[in-house]
This record gives structure tokens, sequence and C-alpha cells, in this order.
């Protein structure tokens, strides 16, 4: 009988595709893909991509259509909420937050407009795609406001009079600032997150799932890790240990004719910058050297 398969949904194409497909070539996966084709076919493992809008994810995972869905915890919460306003049950279930897609879903006023919190929102319209999400807040505020939902181009709707404030996306706000909106208040902050479907999996699918996982995690904790090298006096090894970044216990290896001295080895789970290095040379250290790392399973 054929292994049974495991189908990924991720964008097709946007801002998450990129880091989606690193993502899985880094856990390993090696997928197929012809232009413009909607399903991949994952060549070293029973996993199969499928490439769809972002807004379509949530809703294949919930129908279990897909096992599994790469997609921004905004279009994930806004799809929660909807089903909640529609009295309808909510079925995909987060597993883990993943360290891209980063932004916030921000209230924004236009510039030179005073913002005193819920009594500038109070009567007033506020244009967004996020109209559920919105609602859920200003609900829990108990604050009475007009949501003007759009499709897109929020960040235009002052200007054009259909709305007096926005809630839209954000990341380095330069979309704000070109068109002289101001950001006020953060509603959500967001990064893509994995979900799966709620039914019970096969044990073989299952068991690809939790590799899956932990690959992504050692993937994750890769990126900001490093291995650093570096020989010091005994006599510094206390304050050593304490400059080194995330570290948990270095290795101590003797130095072959130098009993005062010993070489340190360590997995610093932060990034190590060069300040750093000067307060551990100062320190006494020297011969240092930083690696990055290449693969971790712990
Ligand atoms: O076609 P499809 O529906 O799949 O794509 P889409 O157009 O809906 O989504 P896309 O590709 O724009 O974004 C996909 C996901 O990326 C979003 O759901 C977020 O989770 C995440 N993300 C991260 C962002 C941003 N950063 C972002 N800056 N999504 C959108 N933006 C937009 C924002 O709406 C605004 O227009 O970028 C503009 C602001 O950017 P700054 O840098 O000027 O602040
Ligand atoms: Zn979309």
């Amino acid at each position: 009988m054929d292994e049974p398969r495991l189908k990924l949904a991720i964008q097709k194409s946007g801002r998450l595709t990129d880091p989606s497909l690193d993502l899985l070539t880094r856990c390993g996966l090696k997928i197929s893909r012809g232009k413009d084709q909607l399903m991949a076919f994952g060549e070293n493992m029973p996993l199969d991509v499928l490439f769809v809008r972002d807004d379509d994810i949530p809703d294949l995972v919930q129908e279990d259509v897909c096992d599994l869905g790469l997609v921004g915890l905004n279009v994930l919460e806004e799809k929660r909420h909807e089903l909640a306003a529609r009295g309808h049950p909510v079925r995909f279930e987060a597993l883990r937050t993943l360290d891209f897609g980063r932004c916030r879903l921000s209230l924004a006023v236009p510039e030179g407009q005073p913002f005193d919190g819920r009594r500038s929102l109070e009567g007033k319209r506020i244009a967004t795609t996020y109209p559920y999400l919105l609602e859920h807040y200003l609900r829990e505020r108990s604050i009475a406001a007009d949501i003007v939902t759009l499709s897109g181009a929020v960040e235009i709707a002052p200007r054009l009079g259909r709305a007096d404030l926005i809630c839209d996306l954000v990341s380095t706000g330069s979309t704000l600032q070109a068109n002289h909106l101001r950001e006020v208040e953060t509603v959500l902050e967001s990064h893509a997150v994995l979900i799966r479907t709620p039914v019970t999996l096969p044990p073989l699918k299952n068991e690809w799932v939790e590799r899956l996982l932990m690959r992504i995690e050692g993937v994750q904790q890769v990126r900001e890790s490093k291995y650093i090298m570096l020989h010091a006096p005994r006599s510094a090894l206390e304050e050593i240990r304490r400059l080194l970044p995330g570290s948990e216990s270095p290795t101590i290896i003797p130095l072959e004719g130098f009993p005062d001295r010993v070489a340190v080895h360590a997995v610093c789970r932060e990034n190590v910058f060069w300040e750093t290095l000067e307060r551990l040379k100062q320190a006494g250290a020297s011969a240092l050297l930083v690696l990055p790392v290449e693969k971790m399973l712990s």
C-alpha cells in the first residue's frame, strides 16, 4: 500500500511564499514545482505542497482538504472571529509560531489629528480589510464605532472621505507615512503560524507532522545560534561564562603546555555581536572564533 501523504497549504504568490518555501527547504524537503502549478510533489518526504491564496488557507485546513497550513496570524484570527460571529465552530489548531511574516494590525489616524484612546474612536468610521478582528477589538473595549469594510487600498480611505481613521497591517510604517497617517494603537501583533487539521491523522501521517515540527524547531533555533570558541585564563572563566549570550554549559578543554589556560567552546542561542567579543577580550579571552550553526537537534 502507498504511504499516506500529508498536504500542506502555503501562499501561492505573496509575502509569505519565499519564507515558507525557504523554511520547508531547510527542513529537508525537496519539491518539484512547475510554474503556475497548484500542487508540488515532495520528492523525499510523504508531503505535498498546495499553492493557494493566503485567505483560503484556514478554510482548507478547517475543512480537512489540507492537513497543514502556513498562514499569517492576522488572517487566522480574522477567520476565527468570523466563524465565531457566524456561530460556526473553529476547528483549525495553531501548532507553532514561525519567525517570519512579522507585522502588526494597527489603528492609524491622519497626521495632525489628536488621538486620545477610546474617546477618539467613539462614533468614528474606521476603514479596514479585517472587519471581524476590529469588531472584536472594539466590542472588548465597549467602543461604538462604524466599521467600513474595504477589500484593499485602506490607506487612502481617510483622504477620500470614506473613513476617519484606518485599521491596517504595518511593517516598516512607510506606507502610513507616505499617506500622512500616524500609527496610534496595535490591535494585533502578527507573524506566520503553522496550523493543522482537527481530524485525527493516521499514525504514519502523525509521525511526519511530529518530525516536521521538530525540524522547524531546529531550523528556528539555528537561525539565531552561533558556535563560539576562545582561549581564556582559568581565573577569568566565571566572567566569560557570564558574558556568553544565551549559552547554558560551555565545554572547557585544557590546553596542552598551558596549565593556567583553557579553550572554551559554547553554543550561543542568540546572535553574538562585536560588543560581546570586545567584552570577552577585555575579560582575558583570546583566539576568538564565531561560527554559524548549520543544524541542531536536542
Ligand atoms: O494574494 P493573496 O491573498 O495570497 O495575498 P495578499 O495580498 O492578501 O497578502 P500579502 O502577500 O500582501 O501578505 C501576506 C501576509 O504577509 C499577510 O497576511 C501578513 O501576515 C504578512 N505581512 C507582513 C504583511 C506585511 N508584513 C505588510 N506590510 N502583509 C501586508 N503588508 C502590507 C500592508 O497591508 C500595507 O499595505 O504592506 C503595507 C505596509 O507595509 P509597510 O512596510 O509600508 O509598513
Ligand atoms: Zn490575501
